[in-house]
């Protein structure tokens, strides 16, 4: 069994981007630059938008974090998207998800300039992937595809099952592993809180990947020998040893799906940290294509 160490592909890309980073500046060139929008103070999204502004600053970009309070209008934030898309010393921007009850997601995600939405999920940039035209690909996806590709785990004619669908992970993934690509080639089954029979189509999966966002969700009763586990969860689980009071869980019953799987992504330490590195990917990406 091998684990797939998020944190250590993470810090080399990170490495590479920043050698990218250091060529634009050679050129005499502007640096990428993101901005992140954070409405109110939950504190799960403040820490992934500090792991963000880290990121960035730790691969030479240049950062910019908006924090309006969570009573803000949806009025007020679509001007200040409106704003960043106009400003042209901003590459790219993500609106920190999830948004206040009285914002409507959808329709805040479809104001962002798909040019400069560096999280890809505009209908723009979600459609572009799923015709294999270039596009940016949501961040956890691109991560996990990153993560295959750099353990050279072969995907082709593989049977991937998927289980979960949400906009941002289940659903990019389906796509993506089925694409006529490397990583990708693989048959793709999606299941969800519907499906039937989950534990048989699992055990006859080569790839299992995991997001709905429950705790050991998946057991070693439900993973065939061999297979490729792949947790995209994050829960905190109330934990009183634990220093902050929590400790983080994965969708995935780490301890006991490790005897059996060949590869297998810890929590945390996993799918998270290449999230956030790919996000650094994509805003240099942006930044390339706005140089030309
Ligand atoms: C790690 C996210 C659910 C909803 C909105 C490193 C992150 C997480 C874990 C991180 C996530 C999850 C992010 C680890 C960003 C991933 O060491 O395991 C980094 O910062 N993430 C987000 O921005 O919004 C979310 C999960």
């Amino acid at each position: 069994m091998t684990i797939l160490d998020g944190r250590k592909m993470s810090n080399i890309i990170k490495d590479e981007i920043a050698q990218e980073v250091q060529k634009i500046k050679e050129k005499g060139e502007k640096v990428p630059h993101l901005a992140a929008i954070i409405v109110g103070e939950d504190p799960a999204s403040q820490s992934y938008v500090r792991s963000k502004d880290r990121a960035c600053k730790r691969v030479g970009f240049e950062s910019t974090i908006i924090n309006p309070p969570a009573t803000i209008s949806e009025e007020d934030l679509i001007s200040q998207i409106e704003k960043l898309n106009r400003d042209k010393n901003i590459d790219g921007f993500i609106v920190q998800l999830p948004l206040p009850d009285h914002i409507d997601e959808q329709k805040v995600l479809m104001l962002i300039d798909p040019d400069k939405d560096v999280d890809g999920f505009h209908p723009m940039n979600f459609g572009k992937m799923a015709l294999d035209l270039p596009s940016f690909i949501p961040a956890t996806p691109f991560g996990i595809l990153e993560l295959l590709k750099r353990y050279e785990i072969p995907t082709q004619g593989k049977n991937t099952v998927v289980i979960g669908r949400s906009h941002i992970v289940g659903r990019p993934m389906s796509i993506l592993m089925s694409r006529k690509d490397n990583p990708g080639n693989s048959t793709v089954t999606v299941t969800h809180r519907h499906t039937k029979n989950l534990k048989e189509i699992c055990l006859n999966a080569d790839i299992l990947i995991v997001a709905i966002g429950s705790a050991d969700f998946l057991t070693e009763d439900m993973v065939k020998d061999g297979a490729v586990v792949i947790d995209v969860g994050i829960n905190r689980v109330e934990d009183a040893n634990a220093k902050r009071g929590y400790v983080l869980k994965g969708d995935v019953d780490f301890e006991k799906v490790k005897k059996k799987a060949s590869f297998i992504t810890p929590v945390p330490g996993g799918v998270g940290p290449m999230t956030v590195t790919m996000l650094m990917k994509n805003t240099l990406l942006a930044r390339q294509k706005h140089q030309k």
